[in-house]
């Protein structure tokens, strides 16, 4: 059987990388029990969270993806922290996985930057949880964004590591499912650099809740370089900030850069990103209303919240339970 599995940090307001790369893929995806979707808040915290805003930013997130398309009837919606089963099966991946795997994460890398030896030893860690987030669920397609792929390699490794040690074949192989040409979305102040909703500069992304005018200024406030557009895909070799915005372009309408660059192939950036700016809004305004809706009523995004993570432990707890007998714990009752 089939099951998808995929998850978010609520570690912000989601941005458009989000939405292009994850989010509006997993919708076409949802297939009740098989499909689940999570709110990951243990993820979240291995960077500072301020606690109010942490537990905030959690409903904040889900309403996004139920704004997005998520239909908690039509899929598992749920938060991380609501299953323990994905705390306890990683620390058993813990113990699988090897220190000198975790060092070749770059995303680690990346996140710690200089300062490694101040960074939490969650950080260090995430990539086994993010392993017991989808083998709990014994899930075999992950649909992410392109930055994940090597972290779900490493889930891969620390399946069939586990299959090997104790001599069962229980974890199944998971497929990345990276999709479309915004499968990474990139800053919009530095076109070699990932858009994130944790960048510490608001004007390197869109967040999927800016109004009407803050997307047009950030888009006109977006880096550039002084060439006019080139007429096809082939000429944004080298142009990394050219080639973002017509991938954001390209991804919002459904199209391709090369269809997008047949229509606007010659044009300077100004006339370019009045176009990609209507664009965007056009797509994120029923967005945006459908969250503020859904807002104004948080105690039943809370329980749709809680009857997914319900269903979840359902599937979760009699797999992390095998895991645990197969590890050779003693049942607790
Ligand atoms: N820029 C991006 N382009 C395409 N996909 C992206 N994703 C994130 N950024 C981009 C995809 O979104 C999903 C959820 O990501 P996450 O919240 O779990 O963690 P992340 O990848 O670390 O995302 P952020 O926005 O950069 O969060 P922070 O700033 O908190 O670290 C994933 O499938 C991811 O691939």
């Amino acid at each position: 059987m089939q099951r998808v599995f995929s998850g978010i940090q609520p570690s912000g307001i989601p941005t458009l990388g989000n939405y292009l790369g994850a989010i509006r893929n997993w919708v076409p995806m949802q297939n009740g029990d098989a499909s689940l979707f999570c709110v990951v808040d243990q993820h979240a915290i291995t960077v500072w969270q301020d606690p109010k805003e942490l537990a905030r930013q959690t409903r904040e997130m889900a309403a996004a993806l139920i704004a997005c398309g998520l239909d908690p009837e039509r899929c598992i919606l749920f938060v991380q922290s609501h299953v323990p089963a994905h705390a306890r099966l990683a620390w058993i991946f813990n113990c699988v996985a090897r220190i000198g795997w975790l060092n070749r994460m770059t995303q680690f890398k990346d996140k710690a930057g200089k300062d490694r030896e101040g960074a939490s030893v969650g950080l260090y860690v995430y990539p086994n949880l993010m392993a017991a987030d989808i083998h709990a669920y014994h899930a075999t397609q992950v649909p992410v964004g392109d930055d994940q792929k090597q972290h779900l390699e490493l889930a891969n490794d620390i399946a069939q590591k586990f299959n090997h040690d104790y001599g069962v074949d229980f974890f199944p192989t998971i497929e990345p499912l990276i999709q479309g040409v915004a499968a990474r979305v990139m800053s919009l102040r530095d076109g070699t650099k990932k858009m994130s909703k944790s960048d510490p500069s608001d004007q390197s992304r869109i967040n999927l809740t800016d109004d009407a005018d803050t997307v047009a200024l950030k888009i006109r406030r977006a880096k550039t370089d002084p060439e006019p557009l080139p007429s096809e895909a082939r000429g944004l070799e080298a142009r990394p900030e050219a080639r973002n915005l017509v991938g954001i372009l390209a991804a919002i309408t459904d199209s391709t850069a090369d269809a997008v660059l047949a229509e606007h192939g010659g044009k300077g950036f100004g006339a370019f990103k009045e176009v990609l700016a209507e664009a965007l809004v056009a797509k994120l305004s029923p967005i945006q209303a459908e969250m503020k809706r859904l807002l104004d009523d948080p105690a039943a995004v809370d329980a749709a919240l809680r009857q997914g993570a319900g269903k979840a432990a359902g599937i979760a707890d009699p797999i992390v339970r095998r895991a645990e007998e197969l590890v050779g714990f003693l049942p607790a009752r």
